[in-house]
This record gives C-alpha cells, sequence and structure tokens, in this order.
C-alpha cells in the first residue's frame, strides 16, 4: 500500500524544500513538493528528486569494511567498532586526543548531525577544522560590517523596485528564489545580474552585466564612487548610523572611474546607471557565494555591503544586503547539544589546508582522521595533496553511504543511513528561516546501515562516556529546541505541522540599530581591528590575477570558475545520473576564437597544481578569458576540477579562494 508522507529535504542547499514522499511496502518510491509549505510551495528540483535513487541504488555501501592488503573486506560492526574505539583510546594515551583529524563539511542538513562534534568534545578534543569552502569570507564580512549575516524574509521582495542579482545562479542553485524573479518581474520589478557568466538567471533579467571575475568589489567601490559624485547617497543613514565614513571616501577618492572601469571590465555608463539604481531605492542586493571565493572575497562582500549602505538600502522593506540568513542556524542550543566545555584539548586547522597540515602536523602528528558528511578527496581545493595527506595517515575512517573517491583510499567505512531512514528536522541558514521534520520513512533499512548518531553512540559507550549519549531521539531535539520553548516552539508542534517559522527578523536592522561594537553599520571594522587585521576597506584584488601575479598571468591566461553543478549536489550525484558522464570545459567565445576550438573538441586545462581532461563547450556570452568547469565531479569521470584550485585562504583567513585560480588551455 502506497502512503505519501510530510518529509524534508536533507541536501546542502538555499531552499530547505519540505517534501512529500511515497512510501510503498517499505520502500520510499518517489519524492515530490509539499504544497503546503509557504515558502517552498510543492516545487522541488531534480537533486530532491534523486533521493529517491540515493536511497534505493544497488551502490549503496552496506557493511562494515576494513581494508586488509589493499582490498576491503567486510566485517561486522562488532569488530569495527572494537577496533576504531581500541585506536581512540592508543592514540588519547600514546599522543593525546588531538591526533586525532575530524574532517567535515554539511553534505546533511540534519540538526542532529552536529552530534559528531559532542562526540568528539566528550572524547577529550580533537583536531577540528575552522572557515568554509562555502561562504566563510562572506560571513565574516557581514560579522565585520552589521555584526551578524542577515538577510531579508523572501516575501519581502514584492516591496524592492529593482533587483541585483550578484554572482547568484538562483535558477540553478536556488530555485524559489528563481520563482519569485520570475514573479516580482512580472509585477514590475527590475532585475539585473552583475555575473561572468550568462547563467539561466541572466536569462530572465532586464540587463546582465558581466564582470572580470574577482573585481566585484573595485565594481562596488566605482558605483559608490558615482552615487557621491551625483549627490544621491543617504546623508541621514550614513551620519546617524555608520562609522568610518571618512575612510571609505578616502578610499573611492583613491581610485578614477575610469580606472575601475578598466580593471573590472565594465563600462562607465554601466557603472553611472547602477549608481540611480541603487538611489531608486528600494533596490535589494542578493549576493551569491561565488563572488566571495577569491582572496580578496571578505572585502568584496563589504564593499557590496558598503554600497547597500551608502545608498540607504539598509534596514528597509524591499532593500538588503542580502547573502546567508545565520540567524536560522543560531536559534538552536549548540552548545547544549555539542559540549564544547568537554574538551580539554583542542587544535583546529584550516578547512582550506588542512591536508597541508596534516603533513606538517608535530606534537602531535596526526594519527586518524575521521571523516563525516564530507567528501574531501572531490571538495577540498588542491586535490592532489589531499590525496597524499589522506593517504598518509595510518587510519582513516570514513562514515558514508557510497563508494566516494575518499571513501576509496579508506581503512575503515562505516555504512550509514540516507535522510528517509532516521529521524531529524531540517533547516538551511541561507535563504529562509522556516524549519522541516524529517520523519523516519523506512523501517528496515538495507543491509547494515546505521545512522551516524548510533555509531557515536556505540563508539562512545566504548570508550567510558556512553552516558553522554543515553538519549532517545526525542530528547536529542528537545534538547536543541530549549531556546525556542518560551516562545512557543515546541517539538509535538514541528511535528504536527511539519513545518515552523522560526521567531526571526523579517526585515533585519530595521531599527538601525547594529551588531557592531559602535552598534553602528562599520565601514571601518572594529571587530576586524580586534582580530588584528587593519579593518580599513581596501581596493585589494584577486591573487591570481595579472595585477598581482603578472608572470603566472602570463603563463596562465585563463579564469577558471567551478560553479556548482545543475543535477547534482556537489559531489553526490554524479555516479547516479544517467548517460556517459563526461567533464565539460566551457569556454568564452574570445578563447574558443583564440585557439581555434570548436564544441566537443579534447582539451587538457591545467596550472601548476595539476590538470584536468575534457570537452569543450563555448559560451557565447560569457566574460572573455573566462572557463567553468562545473565541481563535484569523481576521479572515475575525469574529475576532480579540484586538480587546479588553490588552497590559500581569503583575506580574513575563513573562505576559500575557489575561484580564484588561473589555468591554461590546448587542444589535446
Ligand atoms: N544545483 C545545485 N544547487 C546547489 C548546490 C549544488 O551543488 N548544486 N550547492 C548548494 C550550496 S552548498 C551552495 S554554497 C550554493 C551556492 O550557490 P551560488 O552562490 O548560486 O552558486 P555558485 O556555484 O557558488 O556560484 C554562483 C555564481 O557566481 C558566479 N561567480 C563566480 N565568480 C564570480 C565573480 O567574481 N563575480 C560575480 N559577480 N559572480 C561570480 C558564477 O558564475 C555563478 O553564476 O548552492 C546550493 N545549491
Ligand atoms: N572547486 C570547487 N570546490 C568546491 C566548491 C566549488 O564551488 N568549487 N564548493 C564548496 C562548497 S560551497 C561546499 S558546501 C563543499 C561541499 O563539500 P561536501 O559536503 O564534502 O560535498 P558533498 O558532495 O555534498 O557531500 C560529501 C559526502 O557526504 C555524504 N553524505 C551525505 N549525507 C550524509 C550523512 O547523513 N552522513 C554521512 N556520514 N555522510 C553523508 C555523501 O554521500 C557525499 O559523498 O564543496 C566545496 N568545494
Ligand atoms: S536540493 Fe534544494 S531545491 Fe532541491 S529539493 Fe532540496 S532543498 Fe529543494
Ligand atoms: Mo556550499
Amino acid at each position: 500500500m502506497a502512503t505519501v508522507v510530510k518529509a524534508a529535504c536533507p541536501l546542502n542547499c538555499w531552499d530547505s524544500c519540505g517534501f512529500h514522499v511515497t512510501v510503498e511496502n517499505g520502500r520510499v518510491t518517489k519524492v515530490e513538493g509539499d504544497p503546503d509549505h509557504p515558502i517552498t510551495k510543492g516545487k522541488i528540483c531534480g537533486r530532491g528528486r534523486m533521493l529517491e535513487t540515493r536511497t534505493n541504488s544497488p551502490e549503496r555501501l552496506l557493511y562494515p569494511l576494513k581494508k586488509v592488503n589493499g582490498q576491503f573486506q567486510q566485517i561486522s560492526w562488532e569488530q569495527a567498532l572494537a577496533e576504531i574505539a581500541a585506536k581512540f583510546t592508543k592514540i588519547k594515551e600514546k599522543y593525546g586526543t588531538t591526533a586525532v583529524l575530524h574532517s567535515h563539511d554539511y553534505a546533511n542538513n540534519g540538526i542532529l548531525k552536529n552530534l559528531d562534534q559532542r562526540f568528539f568534545n566528550c572524547y577529550g578534543g580533537v583536531t577540528e577544522l575552522y572557515g568554509s569552502l562555502c561562504w566563510g569570507a562572506g560571513i565574516e564580512a557581514q560579522k565585520w560590517d552589521f555584526g551578524n549575516a542577515l538577510s531579508h524574509e523572501p516575501n519581502d521582495i514584492y516591496n524592492s523596485k529593482s533587483i541585483i542579482i550578484w554572482g547568484r545562479n538562483a535558477a540553478r542553485t536556488n530555485m524559489h528564489f528563481y520563482e519569485k524573479l520570475l514573479e516580482v518581474k512580472k509585477l514590475g520589478a527590475k532585475l539585473i545580474v552583475i555575473d561572468p557568466l550568462f547563467n539561466a538567471t541572466a536569462k530572465i533579467a532586464d540587463e546582465h552585466i558581466t564582470i572580470k571575475p574577482g573585481m566585484d568589489g573595485i565594481l562596488a567601490a566605482g558605483i559608490i564612487k558615482e552615487i557621491l559624485r551625483l549627490g544621491l547617497e543617504d546623508r541621514t543613514f550614513i551620519e546617524r548610523s555608520t562609522y568610518g565614513f571618512a575612510d571609505l571616501e578616502k578610499l573611492i577618492n583613491s581610485i578614477s572611474l575610469e580606472k575601475v572601469s578598466e580593471m573590472a571590465e565594465v563600462p562607465v555608463e554601466v557603472i553611472t546607471n547602477l549608481a540611480y539604481v541603487y538611489a531608486e531605492k528600494p533596490t535589494a542586493t542578493f549576493m551569491g557565494l561565488g563572488l566571495q571565493r577569491y582572496q580578496n572575497g571578505g572585502n568584496t562582500i563589504r564593499l557590496i555591503d558598503a554600497l547597500v549602505a551608502v545608498s540607504g538600502n539598509i534596514g528597509i522593506p524591499g532593500g538588503g544586503a542580502n547573502y546567508a540568513n545565520i540567524q536560522v542556524g543560531q536559534s538552536f542550543a549548540f552548545e547544549e547539544l555539542t559540549l564544547p566545555n568537554r574538551r580539554k584539548n583542542h587544535r583546529l586547522f584550516s578547512i582550506m589546508k588542512q591536508a597541508e597540515d596534516v603533513l606538517t602536523a608535530k606534537n602531535p602528528e596526526i594519527k586518524m582522521i575521521v571523516v563525516t558528511c564530507g567528501n574531501p578527496l572531490t571538495q577540498v581545493p588542491d586535490s592532489t595533496v589531499v590525496e597524499k595527506a589522506f593517504s598518509s595517515v595510518e587510519t582513516l575512517v570514513v562514515i558514508e553511504q557510497f563508494m566516494t573517491d575518499t571513501a576509496k583510499i579508506a581503512d575503515y567505512i562505516l555504512p550509514t543511513t540516507t535522510a528517509f531512514e532516521e529521524e531529524d528536522f531540517y533547516y538551511s541558514s541561507m535563504y529562509h528561516h522556516y524549519v522541516n521534520y524529517g520523519p523516519k520513512l523506512v523501517q528496515e533499512t538495507p543491509g547494515e546501515v546505521k545512522p551516524d548518531l548510533w555509531i557515536w553512540t556505540q563508539l562512545a559507550q566504548q570508550l567510558g562516556f556512553g552516558e553522554d549519549f543515553n538519549f532517545t531521539r526525542d530528547e536529542w531535539l528537545n534538547m536543541t529546541l530549549k531556546p525556542l520553548k518560551e516562545k512557543g516552539f515546541t517539538l509535538e508542534k514541528l511535528k504536527e505541522n511539519s513545518t515552523l517559522e522560526l521567531p526571526a527578523a523579517k526585515i533585519p536592522w530595521q531599527d538601525k540599530r547594529f551588531a557592531t561594537p559602535s552598534g553602528k553599520f562599520e565601514f571601518t571594522s572594529q571587530l576586524g581591528q580586534q582580530k588584528g587585521f587593519p579593518g580599513e576597506l581596501t581596493l585589494a584584488l584577486p591573487d591570481e590575477s595579472k595585477w598581482s601575479m603578472p608572470e603566472l598571468a602570463a603563463k596562465y591566461p585563463y579564469s577558471l570558475l567551478t560553479i556548482h553543478p545543475m543535477r547534482s549536489n556537489h559531489s553526490q550525484n554524479y555516479h547516479l545520473l544517467s548517460g556517459n558522464i563526461k567533464l565539460k570545459v566551457e569556454i568564452a567565445q574570445n578563447i574558443a576564437d583564440d585557439q581555434g576550438l570548436q564544441n566537443g573538441d579534447q582539451v587538457r586545462v591545467w596550472n601548476d597544481r595539476g590538470e584536468v581532461k575534457g570537452f569543450v563547450s563555448i559560451l557565447s556570452a560569457a566574460h572573455p578569458n573566462t572557463i567553468n568547469i562545473d565541481e563535484g565531479i569523481w576521479r572515475r569521470f575525469g574529475g576532480p576540477v579540484n586538480n587546479l584550485t588553490s588552497s590559500r585562504e581569503s583575506d580574513n583567513r575563513l573562505g576559500s579562494t575557489l575561484y580564484d585560480c588561473l589555468v591554461n588551455l590546448e587542444k589535446l
């Protein structure tokens, strides 16, 4: 018998959709959208629908595996857990707990996935990662400017006169925002897309502005310059609610509009027009994450924030510097869940440079790496070094659903459940502020797969802190919701309604009181200064550019973007897609002309870090000298593109520089 049950998408994505999942004879057979979800309204993407395939795939890992003489052998859970627990004990005694590295990302947005941190903290504190490959530079930037990174609620877009979509590939990555763009466009709002690629969102825009990658901060400075020249700034906001404006003026006076235009490769008239668009309020700015994955990424977001501030578009309906919405995640009881005070030792590696740090770590060296919710061998930059580092440690434990590039080199693989096989609730701190409940839909899980939480609980028992994991799912979920209880937000209500709106600011900063040291919007950041940075805005450039590294730029003339794939969330779906998977090298028209390339030609793309081979697809409207290869592709399909990317950190040290990458290309 088929039943349709409300559930939630677990994927790391802007949208956090509500699902209707069909379950037949204990098996998930179809995933559709929940028409009652207030934001996602019954529509979901292919990645969501593919979760059925991910759950039922014959390629799933079903039993614990141990590598013996280079081959995986099936072992019992008893043996796997006993051997891994023994390693934890020995490492703690001999080297100290920080000889263990916990390498992870956020492949699953379930709140209980954070219990891995509780396990490692109760063990005594391991080497953990700081920063983010994804959005780190921009989050830190907005903390400097505003005190937090907050977005307007999705429906506030109906109040906007103009909408600037700045480096967000909405049609592909944030489909419900894209749906709203279609609607507001019909209602008369003006859409402008600023992006080196003519992406699907650009297709519906009134104007697509192509820009040289990494130059958006310079462009924002140019727009501010024009706003000030034309007297279009919001003087009241600047005088009453900002700090450091004189520093910003000085900076803006240090560059001419012509220079901005020449460097960003955006015509002067376009910059002047953008000044008028920003001044004719309300103008909403929606930044994506692409434009901050550069050495100058934090400063880029800060200059765009400054533009939004100077034009008076902060704290007003229809405005906003919308980048992320971390008030959502900030609503839950993380400390109670993860127990950071239980750590006795602690060491931090940068998520970007985790591989180099593994190779050079001393006192103690890394003896064991445990990977959860991540696939570092394809997703972390400079893959050659990542593979070397992760292969070099005595013990690599990977908790996975599939035989990924990372799982392949593991010493132990522990097979885990998919989202439909365990209960949790899901949220994303990127766009809207609803949390969605995800019940356990499959009662009899395949083979011997176990939830991550079961694995931590078993290991905790063997290591002598079982009581820290002695809670039921309901108790865990209630624990995370504690701060919300007095606002009437309970687990019972969440289960009953399937989705609940968190008590979050809908139009952030409406009272013009900011969470910065001065209480104002800070053009010059005191938090930045407290952390040892100058704190002033600059005209910083990408690292791999003709200005910062002229010799490198002569050798490698093209900018490589590695944006998120259409049909996969990062590396999660390539092996399950039908048809022949080929690595597509998308190139700007001028590259095709210069090198005499046609669609379908096989090419090699390389730099000093590595190479990939793939097939040409010419993008007629992309910015000159720009290449894109979608990220996430596995070694068996010609990847990973991270063979080419750099592990350098962004200016504020918390973001990646994945798109700050020069390459060359030749026909094979
Ligand atoms: N289909 C799909 N959707 C996803 C994901 C996925 O893997 N697949 N992943 C999810 C996750 S984890 C994230 S973080 C989000 C990311 O969501 P987005 O931010 O939308 O996606 P990105 O692919 O990171 O890059 C977005 C855009 O930035 C542009 N860009 C790159 N460099 C620059 C620049 O210098 N200036 C400007 N103006 N634009 C630039 C690219 O051309 C691209 O159009 O997507 C989420 N949604
Ligand atoms: N070149 C380049 N590299 C990038 C990016 C880019 O734009 N360009 N984007 C970056 C960004 S924004 C992000 S967010 C990262 C994402 O990096 P990752 O999160 O590492 O990538 P995913 O492929 O989403 O997921 C990793 C693995 O988690 C497993 N998994 C799924 N659910 C669970 C679970 O419940 N438990 C466990 N234990 N495992 C699970 C999946 O099977 C998958 O193999 O990649 C970054 N890397
Ligand atoms: S991946 Fe994103 S858009 Fe697709 S179903 Fe999940 S939450 Fe919705
Ligand atoms: Mo991400």
